[in-house]
């Protein structure tokens, strides 16, 4: 089992795009272990887009993240961070394969719904940094038979 840090953006939510956003993850057999609503200060802004200091797009990023609450959550399944990347498209909704939550929801780079941790190191980075121990849920479904071999 893996696990992967997913955030719905401040345009997701004001969009009213956070159930459809959960939606296809959920649909898609990932388990949800954690999730909160919050308002990010520009600090933990930059915390979190550390990796992406000194590029053009940088200050939009931090202002786009912090115009609003996001919801942060933690999925998990089976190839759980490959599988929620390809669920959310590419990073320009512009070239997001059809279904995917990117191309069917959105237009520009700058205003993409969603984030996904793009790697192991990544994630267990991300969900370090957004959750504590005992915010995450460890639990069975019944219906994980029907999903997991
Ligand atoms: P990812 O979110 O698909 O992992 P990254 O390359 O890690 O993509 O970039 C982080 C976020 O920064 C993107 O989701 C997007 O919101 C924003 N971003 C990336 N490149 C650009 C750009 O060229 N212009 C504006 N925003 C960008
Ligand atoms: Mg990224």
């Amino acid at each position: 089992m893996e696990r992967t840090f997913i955030m719905v953006k401040p345009d997701g939510v004001q969009r009213g795009l956070i159930g459809v956003i959960i939606t296809k993850l959920e649909r898609r057999g990932l388990r949800l272990v954690g999730m909160k609503m919050l308002h990010l200060s520009e600090d933990f802004a930059k915390k979190h887009y550390a990796v992406h200091v000194g590029k053009p797009f940088f200050a939009g990023l931090i202002d786009y993240i912090t115009m609003g609450p996001v919801v942060a959550m933690v999925w998990e399944g089976t190839h759980a961070i490959e599988v929620a990347r390809r669920t959310m498209g590419a990073t320009n909704p512009a070239n997001a394969d059809p279904g995917t939550i990117r191309a069917d929801y959105a237009l520009e780079i700058g205003r993409n719904l969603v984030h996904g941790s793009d790697g192991p190191k990544t994630a267990a980075t991300e969900i370090a940094l957004w959750f504590s121990e005992d915010e995450l849920m460890t639990y069975d479904r019944s219906i994980d038979r029907w999903i997991y071999e």
